[in-house]
């Protein structure tokens, strides 16, 4: 049964698992109490079980099970070890001299220069999501993967293995073929081959992650620059497969994809979904499933609200107090300080791991000058003197206004200090190049948000990194090449100066308008009516229907160009993510339902909404064309296990195996 169908089944498991079902804050309450009860003291969170967790745990675990590690991985590359039964990790030195991959057929060269000559897949191709740039059906036979397929790699790059890993982990899992990577025997067919090579010269829009996919009688090849972009075209070849190529159990179906003729690449760099893990906590499995989840849209950044007024979420080593108190509350949560929620640094770093084993990049938020009641509790020296500090993280819903004392010497000092300390901590633990330093919704004056950012920078800059922030970041004085997240709801306003400040100050865009971009809000058309809707409701042709180069106007003159546009990206906050705070703040009544489940089901579909404006091209853009494309999504969702809502506004195709609920 499909977790996402909700009827009275599921409705009455979930009451029965989470919460009170009728909205009353006392009953909110005590069901709050009874799963808080469930929660160890440490990092990892426990609920009580349930059939469809318990099922989603066993899943996670047989997935982590198939999908090697990345450092065994390498290791085993480097070291050149052979195959034996219980690795599944084929990665062998000895390279396969011809193959079936070899075929004449298999070349790429024509489908590259056309695809060069502009944008063009007929309206008869396979369904893809995101749509790709160039896509063309050859005259060829199709290809069927058997037990006898190899995988085959070729070229030089560190991560090339980490895409040759997933690619067989996911294909073993559900067709329960061996796939062995470059095995010492050429004549198996057919073969996919993974191939790092350049397709258009030097060409800066293919090299980080464009890729070409040809697939033939003999087998499919996929070529790239970068590793990158070979993962993104074995996402490609998973869509091309039967939707149960997604499941995790082994499946018998016919496993076969045409021939077809794909050359791609993203139109923008930075396609990324946040998520709020400071007003709810998600544990480490959680994330990494969520992780798994978007990797199949090609979104490529994950950003972690770490930290907020509601709670602090990592361990620094310097300021244990941080994780002692300020992770000792979430929204909605008693502060009996009896509970904590946080990550240790180790278990940080998995998370980061396993996205690099994605290709997603981990963006880490620590919050500040404002939303920090977390910090501030834990800290007292964060506030002005004279000033009482907060007793505690708060736990209502709202946004508390004290911000970090930026004023008075002996403050200031003491501010600065706290803030090069935790950003040089984080940045140790994170490759990627970006540090996200908040600065939403504050009552900072310009000159305390320009102390505050050449504070962080200093220290990002020591460590090598980048900042990102919100749009309000600029409302002070930024250095050149800040990314600016622009989430103001409309193009006007104080939001738009600071856009224009930040544009001045050679600022680059990530654009995630909460009008368009949010997966906290309602969709409108949804019977559970779960989600925020300030600033409306967001239904998926909204979610789909606006264009990132035009959101931001002055009397109707677009303020950004392509090449300021660095990507969109949607965000899940998660002042809702608990049956019993959804409740108990919205005044509405709902069925219980555990934060993973809200998650999914507000993030699917609009996540794919994202991902598409984020990588295919604008003149793509049709939502006629894309609302029949994730209809057939839907059952590549419905095989990997992943929760969706089923909106009305598209026709969901479903696989003739899963069962269909009334509803
Ligand atoms: C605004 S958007 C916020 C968050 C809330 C969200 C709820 C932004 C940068 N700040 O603190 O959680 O709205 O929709």
């Amino acid at each position: 049964m499909n977790r996402f169908i909700l009827n009275t089944v599921s409705l009455t498991l979930l009451c029965s698992v989470a919460a009170s079902c009728n909205g009353s804050e006392d009953k909110a309450e005590k069901a709050y109490k009874a799963a808080s009860a469930t929660f160890a003291e440490s990092s990892e969170r426990i609920t009580k079980p349930d059939t469809d967790r318990q099922r989603d745990q066993a899943k996670i675990e047989r997935q982590n099970q198939t999908m090697v590690p990345i450092t065994q991985t390498l290791k085993d590359t480097e070291a050149g070890s052979a195959e034996t039964a219980n690795q599944p990790v084929d990665a062998q030195t000895e390279k396969v001299t011809a193959s079936a991959c070899d075929a004449p057929e298999l070349d790429d060269i024509a489908a590259v220069s056309a695809a060069f000559k502009g944008p063009s897949v007929p309206k008869k191709f396979p369904s893809l999501l995101p749509v790709p740039v160039y896509g063309q059906v050859s005259a060829g036979e199709a290809v069927t993967l058997t037990p006898s397929t190899i995988i085959q790699t070729q070229g030089s790059d560190e991560k090339l293995i980490l895409a040759a890993n997933y690619l067989q982990g996911t294909l073993r899992a559900s067709t329960g073929f061996s796939l062995p990577i470059n095995p010492p025997a050429a004549d198996k067919a057919p073969c996919i081959k993974l191939e790092i090579r350049e397709l258009k010269d030097g060409d800066a829009r293919v090299a980080p992650e464009g890729y070409s996919l040809i697939s033939g009688k003999n087998g499919v090849i996929i070529r790239s620059p970068s590793a990158h972009g070979l993962f993104n075209g074995v996402q490609t070849l998973l869509q091309l497969l039967p939707p149960k190529i997604y499941s995790s159990t082994v499946q018998t179906t016919n496993w076969s994809l045409p021939a077809v003729n794909i050359v791609d690449w993203p139109r923008f760099t930075y396609r990324g979904t946040m998520l709020d893990v400071a007003r709810t906590f998600f544990t480490v499995n959680e994330v990494k499933r969520y992780i798994d989840e978007i990797a199949l849209l090609k979104i490529n950044h994950l950003h972690l609200h770490l930290t907020d007024d509601q709670g602090w979420r990592i361990v620094i080593d310097e300021y244990p107090a941080l994780t002692q108190m300020g992770a000792s509350a979430q929204t909605g949560s008693p502060s009996d300080l009896k509970q904590r929620w946080f990550y240790t640094r180790e278990q940080y770093k998995d998370i980061v791991t396993h996205a690099g084993s994605r290709f997603i990049t981990i963006v880490p938020e620590i919050e500040g000058p404002g939303h920090a009641t977390a910090a501030m509790a834990s800290i007292p020296g964060l506030t002005c003197d004279g000033q009482k500090p907060p007793a505690t993280p708060t736990t209502d819903n709202g946004v508390n206004t004290p911000i970090y004392c930026l004023g008075g010497e002996a403050n200031i000092a003491r501010t600065k200090t706290y803030l090069k300390t935790v950003i040089t901590s984080i940045a140790a633990l994170t490759p990627g190049p970006y540090i996200h330093i908040g600065s939403d919704e504050t009552s900072a004056s310009a000159e305390q948000m320009t102390i505050y950012t050449a504070t962080a920078a200093e220290a990002a800059g020591a460590a090598k990194k980048t900042l990102m922030a919100w749009n309000e970041l600029a409302k002070g004085k930024i250095p050149a090449g800040t990314i600016l997240a622009y989430w103001a709801p409309s193009s006007s306003g104080h939001n738009l100066n600071e856009a224009e400040s930040g544009l001045k100050q050679g600022a680059r865009f990530v654009l995630s308008p909460a009008s368009h971009t949010y997966l906290d809000f309602e969709y409108g058309n949804d019977p559970l009516d779960w989600g925020h809707s300030w600033a409306g409701n967001i239904d998926v042709k909204k979610s789909y229907d606006w264009e990132p180069t035009a959101f931001l106007n002055r009397n109707g003159k677009n303020l950004l160009s392509e090449t300021d546009v660095f990507g969109v990206s949607s965000a899940l906050w998660t002042e809702y993510a608990r049956s019993q705070t959804f409740a108990a703040f919205s005044g509405k009544s709902t069925p219980g339902f555990p934060p993973m489940i809200y998650a999914e089901y507000m993030t699917f579909p609009r996540l794919a909404s994202t991902a598409e404006l984020g990588w295919s091209p604008k003149v793509s853009h049709s939502w006629d064309a894309f609302r029949v494309r994730l209809g057939d999504q839907g059952a590549r969702w419905e095989a990997f296990g992943v929760g969706y809502f089923r909106s009305p506004e598209v026709s969901w195709t479903l696989p003739s195996d899963v069962f269909v609920l009334d509803q």
